[in-house]
């Protein structure tokens, strides 16, 4: 089974957690999802972490997974960091944007030719954006 390593906004702000949890729950159809708290509104299993634990915790998981997708549309220090660390990983990116009033993507991240950008307007164009990058990306991992 594929390892997907969903990054989404936590300090960042939570507004669009319930997104969040539905792209987990479809990608979860496709393979096993390493960050499934990312999706959850009260994420419990995490209080008590210490931010030292969930750093090398998280940045472990992002480097044994085989796909790394990012809702990018609420800007995120770590979600960032995230994508920089797997691109430097040659990891395969994929960064979902829902377009909002006055509200771009950044540069560094709609400029940069290793990362693949779908914006969607519903979950159901999310849902297509991902099953496509799936299906381009996938062959060459399910054999491992
Ligand atoms: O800067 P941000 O907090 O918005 O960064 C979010 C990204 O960093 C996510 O994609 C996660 O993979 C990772 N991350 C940041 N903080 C945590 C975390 N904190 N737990 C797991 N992953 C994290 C625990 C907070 C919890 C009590 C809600």
């Amino acid at each position: 089974m594929i390892k997907i390593y969903f990054a989404g906004s936590i300090r960042g702000g939570r507004n669009d957690v319930n997104i969040y949890k539905k792209i987990i729950k479809h990608l979860q159809l496709l393979g096993k999802v390493l960050t499934e708290h990312v999706g959850q509104v009260t994420a419990r299993g995490e209080v008590g972490k210490s931010d030292k634990y969930i750093y090398r915790r998280d940045l472990n998981w992002l480097s044994s997974s085989d796909l790394v997708i990012a809702d990018v549309s609420s800007p995120s220090l770590g979600v960032g960091f995230e994508i920089a660390k797997a691109i430097e990983l040659n990891k395969k990116v994929l960064c979902l944007f829902h377009g909002q009033k006055n509200k771009k993507l950044s540069a560094m991240i709609s400029g940069c030719p290793n990362i693949k950008v779908g914006e969607y307007d519903t979950f159901d164009d999310a849902k297509k954006i991902i099953d496509k990058f799936y299906a381009g990306n996938s062959k060459n991992l399910r054999s491992k």
